[in-house]
């Protein structure tokens, strides 16, 4: 019922602070670094820790529910692509780096339709697990995320696997997420693509989906462009997918894909003045060039309408169109809030992770991050507050680590995960141990 449904903040207590501070003057002393031992200073931070951004994941968990109830393996693996994809599209534009996550630290999260509890399972190197799960599907994972710098980019891998399973049709999915590359980080605007290749595999049925997250490379053409197929054991290709991870995927039938690329480029070859598609393609450009210059009037005196410049007039007949006969949208993006500017980019659903619901103050386990005390002054706009804060706490961490060490090495064992195996992919992962939600946390857990 609709009036039953809880709701949750969509916006933060008060806008961020715009630092005009240059990343680059941290980051030159932090080559070769890893990302948990890079202290920045607080004003390139967003008010979330890094296991809140694994939350949101999340976001979409409705296509699993989704995919749960398709009654054909191929249309589950296509919502599970749609889940994967999106996914990501709450990092676009997002360029605080989250807090390190404290030894020890958790986060849960519980909606109407799904529950999450994320770990830091390691710091050293930095080791990130979650569960979630619903009436229908189990999602979990690891999350390692280890950092390159090429120069003037920065690539971050996150690695470690990610599985989806639905128990009652006793199916699995795995498959390890992209790398994320940060560019221009020395000089310029800063700006992020996700790119390299995904493969989801179901376990049980062996369909397999390759995707592509391709590079912008200089030209808005692949900008964000995910494209790839799903083929059976055989390797046949079944289904052409394709799309933006920042707003949209879709499926097609591979045949209906082939016969569409056959005609368009017959439509290419043929004399020019009778292909229907030469007269929209004209139209396009028209319409295309109308919108430029009225913006280039505002901006310079410049005035090159090349109706083959590949920027302004990308070709809607290639593959790499949005418009497939015969699709299926699989997932739409949400918008983001119109102020999401002022405050880090967020989405909603983003905006409302570290809120303190009524209530939760008593049941929260004492070492999730809605009580880190520096991300809440961060969020509450005192800058100084947040670093005083944050250097207290990772002081407090490295004692702690200090203290274990000189009683003999007892070392750390996180609380709600056990390092074991894989069963699908026979690699090494972090398994819940299913306690957490019994709330039976011991108070002399003191990490904040
Ligand atoms: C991308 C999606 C992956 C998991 C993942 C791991 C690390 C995250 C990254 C995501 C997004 C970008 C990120 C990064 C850690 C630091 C970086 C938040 C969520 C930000 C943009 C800070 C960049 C600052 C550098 C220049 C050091 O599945």
């Amino acid at each position: 019922m609709e009036s039953c449904k809880k709701e949750y903040r969509e916006v933060l207590p008060v806008p961020m602070f715009h630092s005009d501070n240059n990343i680059w003057s941290v980051l030159k002393n932090c080559i070769g670094t890893e990302l948990s031992k890079i202290t920045m200073p607080v004003v390139f931070n967003e008010p979330l820790s890094f296991l809140q951004r694994m939350a949101e994941y999340m976001e979409y968990a409705h296509l699993l529910k989704t995919a749960a109830e398709q009654q054909d393996p191929l249309r589950r693996m296509e919502y599970v692509i749609g889940f994967a994809v999106s996914a990501l599209a709450a990092n676009w534009e997002r360029l605080g780096k989250p807090f390190n996550p404290l030894l020890g630290e958790t986060y849960e999260l519980e909606r109407e339709d799904f529950r999450i509890i994320c770990e830091q399972v390691s710091h050293h190197p930095p080791v990130s697990a979650f569960h979630a799960e619903s009436t229908d599907w189990v999602f979990h994972g690891t999350i390692h995320p280890k950092l390159k710098f090429w120069g003037k980019s920065v690539e971050i891998q996150p690695k470690g696997i990610v599985t989806v399973e639905f128990p009652k049709l006793k199916e699995g999915y795995t498959w390890s997420n992209v790398t994320c590359c940060v560019h221009n980080i020395i000089v310029g605007k800063m700006w992020m693509e996700q790119c390299g290749n995904m493969e989801i595999t179901a376990h049980s049925s062996g369909y397999r989906a390759n995707l592509t997250f391709k590079q912008a490379r200089g030209s808005s053409k692949n900008l964000h462009r995910v494209e790839g197929h799903i083929s059976d054991k055989s390797k046949h290709k079944l289904v052409y997918v394709y799309g933006k991870w920042t707003e949209v995927i879709k499926c097609v039938d591979y045949s209906s894909y082939e016969e569409y690329t056959r005609q368009s480029s017959n439509n290419r070859n043929k004399s020019p003045n009778d292909s229907p598609s030469h007269t929209s393609r004209k139209m396009l450009q028209k319409f295309n060039s109308l919108k430029v210059s009225t913006f280039r009037s505002q901006n310079s005196t410049q005035e090159s309408d090349d109706p083959d410049d590949p920027e302004e007039f990308p070709k809607e007949d290639t593959g790499f169109s949005m418009e497939i006969p015969n699709s299926t949208t699989i997932w739409n993006v949400t918008p983001k809030p119109p102020q999401t500017g002022d405050y880090y980019q967020f989405t909603t659903f983003a905006m409302s992770l570290n809120e303190l619901e009524p209530g939760m103050d008593k049941i929260l386990c004492p070492t999730d991050s809605r009580l880190r005390p520096d991300i809440r002054k961060l969020e509450q706009g005192d800058i100084d507050g947040a670093a005083i804060e944050k250097t207290r706490l990772e002081e407090k961490q490295r004692d702690a680590n200090k203290q274990r060490k000189s009683k003999n090495s007892i070392q750390w064992t996180p609380r709600w995960f056990i390092q074991g195996i894989n069963p699908y992919t026979n690699q090494e992962d972090w398994i819940s141990n299913g306690n957490y939600w019994k709330r039976q946390y011991s108070s002399d857990l003191d990490i904040f």
